[in-house]
């Protein structure tokens, strides 16, 4: 058996073997395994137990497991075995190359496929040792032969080739189940897609919507399609891979969790926060300092903060009002930025309490000692907050539309502006429509800021807007919506001027329209 690759020059770019040796923890992009060659691999689990990720799945593997992957799909090893290391043999071929005949085109799968299972996306079997053992053999001689260069070697090859896709594919033919059977056109749309998906799930803008557009087939057709192969809805696939590669920034880079959720087309913080421990169990936080301990580095202060800001995540999120108030002014005195307690502290843990609020997992009051707790914490934070940034000046008027009562998002933003310099009039919450026109008239504010969170009273935004037109002073006033069930789409919809996603972006749009 070769330890080693094993490559020549005519098969430079037709046929490449390897065995891969993966440790506890270790992983490997086979899609990236001699990148130069676009072919089919034969991957067989010689040793060892891990995982084996394709189509966005993890499916647990054992040594004496085989997967016959087409060209161009994704898919990797991971070694999850403490004890033992993980082997791997890969045969990498080029099929137009190595098989005869029409249905040996290296972009239809039809060839290997029909040898294991009619437009199968991907073959997978545990052998027996009987069928291990004759693998294994051709495999070798393939080896033997792709590194010797005996006359006729390539007929050679071809002929281990065939025999060992068709030992392969009797065996399987007998034990797989629960593959689908494609038409090669559906076969191609999910192909694509997989591609569309892998270079640019960091497009916040890709929806199944865009990538159906795209391949020219209809919404619900491709959404049925989608989830028959990869045995997952498109948009979970798609948050699985931007949640994987926020994993991946976390242990690896430097970045802040706001620049994550920015590289990988993810929508705002507080839903990645919920999506992310939805995900991992832990925060992003959690999960970098486990990393950090892990590859025991010496990151101690920074990893220190990383645990209080958990800390102020997990206590925010069982009402402990008064460790959380400690714990942010500890994280202020140990250097922490004030933003970062906010979003990675005290507002990570309300996305994830509003997640299993809404899973039923915690009820009304717990939400509300966390709610308190929260507003604990952004009182420590508040003079901090606030010092930072330029002074505008200007006047605006705030409040959460009528029947609603969520108010910390929009204390939030209402701190914010005053950061800025900004005066700010608090309506509170549960404000009329007529309430915020009427006192922008009074008060003579130049913006009025509307905050909802349920997409039951975010209608009452529109009323707003119709209110200021109806008083004779929309082209005196800007209308600024902002709130969870928001978008701009929305604000668009109902004629308002500008939509924000954050409390910092928030008070900038306002110092803005209020500049001279
Ligand atoms: Co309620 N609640 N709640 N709740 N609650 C939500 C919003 C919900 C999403 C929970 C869930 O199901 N996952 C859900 C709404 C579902 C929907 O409509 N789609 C919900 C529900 C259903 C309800 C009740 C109906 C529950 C019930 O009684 N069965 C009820 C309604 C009461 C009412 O308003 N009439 C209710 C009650 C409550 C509490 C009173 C218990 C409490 C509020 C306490 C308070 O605010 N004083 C509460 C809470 C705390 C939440 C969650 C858990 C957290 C909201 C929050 O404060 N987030 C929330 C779940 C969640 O959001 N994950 C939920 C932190 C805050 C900083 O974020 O407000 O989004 P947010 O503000 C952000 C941005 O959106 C932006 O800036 C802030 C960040 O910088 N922003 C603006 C906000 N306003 C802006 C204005 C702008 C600009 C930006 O102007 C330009």
């Amino acid at each position: 058996m070769p330890s080693g690759d094993t490559r020549t020059d005519m098969t430079e770019s037709a046929i490449y073997q390897k065995v891969l040796t993966l440790r506890a923890g270790e992983g490997r992009d086979m899609h990236t395994l001699h990148a130069a060659l676009h072919g089919l691999t034969v991957a067989m689990v010689l040793t060892g137990h891990g995982t084996h990720r394709f189509f966005g799945q993890d499916i647990p593997c054992n040594a004496g497991d085989i997967y016959v992957v087409p060209p161009g799909i994704p898919h990797s090893f991971l070694c999850t075995e403490e004890a033992a290391p993980m082997t791997v043999r890969c045969l990498k071929f080029d099929p137009a190359r190595w098989l005869d005949g029409e249905a040996a085109d290296a972009d239809t799968p039809r060839y290997c496929y029909g040898t294991f299972h009619d437009n199968a996306a991907i073959a997978y079997a545990m052998l027996n040792a009987e069928t291990q053992a004759a693998v294994t053999e051709l495999m070798d001689s393939i080896a033997l032969e792709t590194a010797g260069h005996r006359p006729a070697w390539q007929d050679a090859v071809r002929a281990h080739l065939t025999l060992l896709l068709i030992t392969v594919g009797r065996y399987v033919s007998n034990t797989i189940q629960n593959i689908p059977r494609l038409h090669a056109m559906e076969w191609h749309t999910v192909s694509a897609a997989l591609h569309t998906v892998a270079a640019r799930f960091g497009d916040s803008t890709l929806t199944l919507g865009s990538v159906a557009d795209g391949l020219y087939v209809s919404k619900s057709h491709f959404s049925r399609l989608f989830k028959q192969v990869t045995g997952r809805p498109f948009s979970d696939y798609l948050k699985g891979l931007r949640l994987d590669h926020a994993c991946k920034l976390l242990c690896e880079s430097a970045l802040t969790v706001e620049e994550i959720v920015g590289q990988c087309g993810l929508r705002d913080l507080p839903s990645f926060y919920a999506a992310f421990h939805a995900h991992t169990g832990m925060t992003p936080n959690q999960f970098r300092a486990l990393h950090v301990q892990k590859q025991n580095k010496n990151y101690e202060g920074e990893e220190h903060i990383m645990i209080i800001l958990s800390d102020i995540s997990e206590n925010l999120q069982k009402g402990k009002s008064k460790i959380v108030k400690e714990m942010v002014q500890q994280a202020l005195d140990e250097g922490s930025n004030p933003e970062q307690i906010l979003n990675e502290g005290l507002l990570a843990g309300m996305s994830i309490i509003g997640e299993k609020f809404k899973n039923n997992e915690v009820y009304v009051p717990e939400v509300l000692v966390a709610a308190r707790a929260m507003n604990m914490g952004v009182q420590v934070l508040k003079p901090h907050l606030m010092a930072q940034g330029v002074k505008a000046t200007g006047k605006v008027c705030i409040g959460t539309v009528q029947g609603d009562l969520h108010d910390i998002g929009k204390n939030l933003v209402k701190m914010m502006m005053e950061g800025k310099g900004l005066e700010v009039v608090d309506l509170g919450t549960d404000v009329p429509a007529e309430t915020f026109v009427q006192t922008a008239i009074e008060q003579n504010c130049q913006v009025i800021c509307c905050s909802a969170l349920l997409t039951t009273t975010m209608g009452v935004m529109g009323d707003v807007v119709k209110a200021a037109e109806a008083a004779g002073i929309r082209d005196k006033v800007k209308i600024m919506v902002g709130g969870a069930p928001i978008n701009e789409a929305f604000c668009k919809q109902i004629g308002a001027d500008c939509y924000t996603v954050d409390a910092a972006s928030a008070a900038d749009a306002a110092a803005e329209f209020c500049a001279p």
